[in-house]
């Protein structure tokens, strides 16, 4: 269904869950003023992500990839959570099994108040030493360094966060799939549905009879096999929801 008169529906659903997973992706932070991946304002110095976001990047241009990183937080470190994030906050108050599962990096759900949060890709305020490991947390608005730095060993950090080709973090996938496997309601907000295995989420809830809802801007790959799907703002569409 691709109208917007499933939206009492799926607040009805969403008033009688027991257990409810959402996931979320860059969408939900675009009213925040954060770039999407996959629209215009995504693209930095006309790199595509898919040529940044990858260790083979890193390993061949440290800096340029640090530089994209350092981008980024400066555009976080100034953004604030937009009440699609703040109705999340309030969803997880009300339903007694709630899982949040983001594919984004940016902690606007930490900063919005959510607290069971399953980071799939990371965090972009962690750096990780890519020769021991040991990880560093970073505060929004600590000074910005042109350079990747060393590690107390000697080795550079790298941004903690999943690149293409690196596996999820295994105990935030196993958390996230048995919460959707147990999600009798799953919401899919703000996600262009193609990275994976984020991606299998949605179907997975859907194999399982769970009631899935999609909030987006745009249709997705999603949209056709989910039980409603609403197209417009996280930051509208999730108020009106609750
Ligand atoms: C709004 C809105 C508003 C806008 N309101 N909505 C072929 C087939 C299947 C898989 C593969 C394949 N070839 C390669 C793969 C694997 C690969 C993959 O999926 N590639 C596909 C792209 C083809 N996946 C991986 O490599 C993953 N790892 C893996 O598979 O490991 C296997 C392994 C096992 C064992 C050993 C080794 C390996 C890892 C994927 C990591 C993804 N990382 C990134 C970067 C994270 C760090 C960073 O932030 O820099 O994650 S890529 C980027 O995409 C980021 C995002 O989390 C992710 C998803 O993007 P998202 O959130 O969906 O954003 P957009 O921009 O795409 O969409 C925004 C949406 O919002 C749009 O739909 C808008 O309409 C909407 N919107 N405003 C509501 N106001
Ligand atoms: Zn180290």
């Amino acid at each position: 269904m691709l109208h917007n008169g499933c939206l009492e529906k799926a607040s009805q659903w969403l008033r009688s869950a027991k257990s409810l997973a959402v996931l979320t992706g860059a969408g939900i932070s675009a009213e925040s003023g954060i770039p999407t991946f996959r629209g215009a304002a995504g693209l930095w110095r006309n790199f595509r992500p898919e040529e940044l976001a990858t260790p083979e990047a890193f390993a061949r241009n440290p800096i340029l990839v640090w530089e994209w990183y350092e981008w980024r937080r400066e555009l976080i470190a100034a953004a604030e959570p937009n009440p699609g994030h703040l109705a999340l906050v309030e969803l997880e108050r009300r339903i007694p099994r709630f899982t949040l599962i983001t594919q984004n990096v940016d902690g606007l759900h930490d900063r919005a108040g959510s607290r069971k949060i399953l980071k799939l890709h990371g965090d972009i305020w962690t750096d990780r030493c890519t020769v021991c490991g040991s990880e560093v947390v970073r505060q929004p608005g600590e000074k910005a360094s042109t350079q990747p730095p060393r590690c107390e060993c000697g080795g550079i950090r790298r941004p903690g966060v999943v690149w293409f080709g690196e596996p999820l973090p295994a105990d935030v996938w196993r958390k996230a799939e048995e919460a959707v496997q147990n999600a009798d309601v799953m919401l899919v907000i703000g996600t262009s549905a193609v990275v994976y295995p984020a991606a299998g989420l949605a179907p997975l809830a859907v194999s399982r009879g769970a009631k899935v809802v999609e909030v987006n801007l745009e249709k997705t790959p999603f949209s056709s096999m989910v039980d409603c799907s609403i197209q417009g703002k996280a930051g509208e569409i999730l108020p009106k929801l609750l």
